[in-house]
């Protein structure tokens, strides 16, 4: 990063603290910590652990075969930030103003500033700095200092656990979906205590996990509960070690500074891999380098942990991981850090056993299925039509894979978990359609899916659904001839054959897919189009989100999408679609889309970039870029959305840059320029090269950093990519007409 980016909202102190608490959320990871108030309770408090999760028993009112039987619901754990302030005569200062709040997104450093009182109504003020250890992922650190206000006696402090505080709003509470769940089987309890540290534990009776978190003072004038005077340089400083069993961390060694260091030396390696500026529009280039801030605090690195939808920002959805990973986050990571996109790929090879045995409970006796929501790779939705008939997410994480490994090229990765999930998805997919006659000929069909939209469900011949398993299947064959060139042992050993490979071929040149042919247009499936549109103009504003308006059946009989479905396989697939069917297809299903999902708009934004109309590009683009910064969802008080935080970087990356790669294996660019803008840049690793793009009016400007000479496809022209600067003069914009 050139310079210093900061976040700093306007009029914190009228803001929902909720909101403020996701969105200046810290995370590494491995856990996050919500930004909440350290002397007053908020809406959602507490701290997540990725992974670290409870089960609860699934109540149906009538329930079915091989229903899932348990949720996952990730444990909200105590706040780490609370500090109790007293004045001299053990008053305490329980009210609290937040007057000032900033994220360095440079070095990842947070710092608050409080106004307090109690009931005398004297003041202190109090400055809060914190920062959480990307490097050493179990720490986390946070200083208070104070000053004098119309109070200016000693103060005592103490900074202990509270540990019956957690609260949450719940789906119990609020008929919400996207909110989390009640668990009543967590057992806190304080392990230890001196006056240098507390260590509690939180443990889970059914999924039997236990977490220790301990608080220590970074020094010896940080005692637990101690007397400051606020004339004297008043200040304490604490850090944390959150993990499985802390006796294994030195925690004594990590200090405040080597905490910061960390941090910062973190984001410095992140943003020379992944910078990415708008130049003429400062709001949304901080607007978006948040959002690539947050998609890296939230993500589990280890191959043992996700994404969760929410991240590690709020207990929304559960702290579920779901197909938002591999279509609207991984490729962010595909294309700046692969090392971390390998590890989530390989997260899901590690539950490649839950999704062989629901392939076998939902019939289809090859094959694996993975989990629509889930945090251990178990099915965990207790509402089918939305989500276990979701089967496009095998085709999801099969584009993934094929993604990775067109940008990286990693054998070992194929041969060690790649293609075995490739093969496991494809054999699904093959097993779970079925042969169909149409017009004579022999046809491949998917039947009672559901696609992207979640306002339909249950149908034939989902494009989208079509179009990934079509992906799927080549993806099985291609990768599988060149596995068993490089490796015919490993091939032979998931039992594969050219035989199996060249069915795979056969099915996919096979498949079929919907089309109306009064709009022509691809369907969205196949009775679509025999649907009322959904009744718009008597629907008013306050019945957004519908989901949580009608009931479902209502809903789904009509042309209504909640989210990109049809069109967003276009943006994955643009070998597969002219110009003038593009611009139809988009045309028609915009406009019966509510953006109810915050899925939505970046693959508007990245299709109208694609296509040349600038100004719906740029629309959708300032939307999305926003999206939790101006709360447009109404929910990010439960947590971030993160696919939507990939899905901005999308929007710059595949839909203005017009990035892509070909069938071939080359980059691509076809760029646009809002007209808003001067110019953007950003960096992207491809096949072990770094190259900086930079692009204003007119000309487009790409430069290998570092890496072997490669070809680079601009405007649809090859052009030979050697060390130095290559300059191509763009043919123009295209008109929208
Ligand atoms: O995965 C998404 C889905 O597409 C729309 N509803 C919310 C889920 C989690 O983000």
């Amino acid at each position: 990063m050139t310079k210093d980016i900061r976040l700093k909202l306007k009029d914190v102190s009228s803001s929902n603290p909720g909101n403020l608490e996701s969105v200046f959320s810290f995370g590494n990871g491995h856990f996050g910590v919500r930004a909440t108030n350290p002397i007053k309770s908020n809406a959602i408090e507490g701290t997540l652990v990725n992974g670290f999760f409870e089960y609860s028993p699934i109540t149906y009112g009538e329930a079915a075969a091989y229903y899932p039987k348990r949720n996952e619901t990730i444990v909200s754990l105590p706040n780490l930030r609370k500090i109790r302030v007293f004045d001299d005569s053990h008053d305490e200062f329980t009210h609290s103003t937040l007057v000032d709040m900033q994220l360095d997104l440079s070095d990842g450093k947070l710092v608050e500033e409080y106004e307090l009182s109690n009931d005398a109504h004297q003041t202190i003020k109090m400055m809060v700095t914190s920062a959480i250890d990307q490097k050493e992922v179990h720490f986390y650190g946070i200083e208070y200092s104070f000053e004098a206000g119309s109070y200016n006696g000693d103060i005592y402090v103490a900074k202990n656990f509270v540990l019956d505080e957690v609260k949450n709003v719940t789906q119990d509470d609020i008929d919400d979906p996207r909110k989390t769940r009640e668990l009543k089987s967590i057992k806190r309890e304080v392990v230890s205590r001196d006056d240098l540290s507390q260590t509690i534990a939180i443990s889970t009776s059914e999924s039997d996990q236990r977490i220790e978190i301990t608080v220590y003072g970074f020094d010896n004038n940080s005692p637990l509960e101690t007397k400051l005077s606020l004339i004297d340089e008043p200040k304490v400083s604490y850090g944390f070690v959150v993990g499985e069993k802390n006796e294994s961390f030195e925690f004594g060694k990590e200090d405040f500074e080597t905490i910061k260091q960390n941090s910062a030396s973190f984001w410095h390696d992140t943003w020379e891999n992944s910078e990415v500026t708008i130049s003429g529009n400062d709001e949304l280039n901080l607007a978006l380098h948040y959002n690539i801030f947050q998609l890296n605090q939230a993500t589990g690195r280890d191959g043992k942990t996700n994404i969760a939808a929410k991240g590690l920002t709020g207990p929304g959805y559960e702290g579920h991981t779901f197909w938002d990973t591999e279509m609207y986050m991984i490729p962010y990571f595909i294309y700046t850090n692969p090392e971390i996109a390998k590890k989530l790929l390989i997260y899901r090879y590690n539950t490649l056993d839950f999704a062989r045995i629901r392939a076998r409970e939902l019939g289809v006796n090859q094959g694996a299925l993975f989990a629509w929501r889930s945090i251990n790779g178990e099915e965990t939705s207790a509402y089918y039509p939305a989500s276990t008939a979701a089967y496009h997410l095998d085709g999801d994480i099969a584009y993934a894979i094929g993604n990775y490994y067109q940008a990286t090229h990693d054998t070992e990765f194929l041969k060690k978990y790649g293609f075995e999930m490739l093969l496991e998805t494809a054999r699904f997919f093959r097993e779970f359609g079925t042969w169909a006659q149409r017009d004579g000929e022999s046809v491949f069909e998917f039947h009672t899916v559901t696609g992207p939209d979640e306002y339909t469900a249950m149908v034939d011949n989902n494009y989208f659904t079509n179009r990934m398993a079509q992906n799927n299947f080549i993806l099985a064959y291609k990768l599988g001839l060149i596995l068993m060139e490089e490796d015919p042992e490993e091939f032979n050993s998931l039992g594969a054959s050219v035989e199996e490979l060249e069915l795979f071929k056969d099915i996919a040149e096979r498949i079929y897919f919907p089309y109306n042919f009064e709009y022509q247009i691809n369907a969205q499936d196949e009775t679509f189009f025999s649907k009322a549109i959904w009744p718009f103009d008597e629907t008013p504003k306050d019945k957004y989100p519908l989901l949580l308006h009608y009931h479902p059946l209502n809903i789904y009989r009509y042309q209504v999408n909640k989210q990109a479905d049809t069109v967003l396989a276009d943006l994955l697939f643009p070998e597969t679609i002219d110009d003038d069917q593009l611009k139809r297809e988009f045309d028609y299903y915009e406009k019966i889309t509510t953006h109810d999902s915050s899925l939505s708009r970046s693959i508007f934004s990245a299709l109208a970039a694609r296509m040349g109309n600038m100004e719906k590009a740029y629309s959708y683009f300032s939307d999305t870029v926003r999206m939790d910064l101006t709360d447009l969802q109404g929910n990010t008080e439960d947590g971030l959305h993160l696919a939507n935080l990939g899905g901005s970087w999308l929007s710059v990356v595949q839909g203005f840059a017009g990035m892509q790669v070909t069938s071939a294996g080359e980059l691509k660019l076809i760029p646009h320029l809002p007209a808003e803008w001067d110019g953007f840049e950003f960096r992207i690793v491809f096949n072990g090269r770094l190259l900086n793009i930079n692009i204003v009016d007119g000309k487009s400007t790409i430069k290998l950093v570092d890496g072997q000479p490669m070809n680079i496809i601009v405007d649809n022209k090859l052009y030979k990519l050697e060390k130095e600067t290559l300059e191509v003069l763009s043919k123009g914009e295209q008109p929208w007409d």
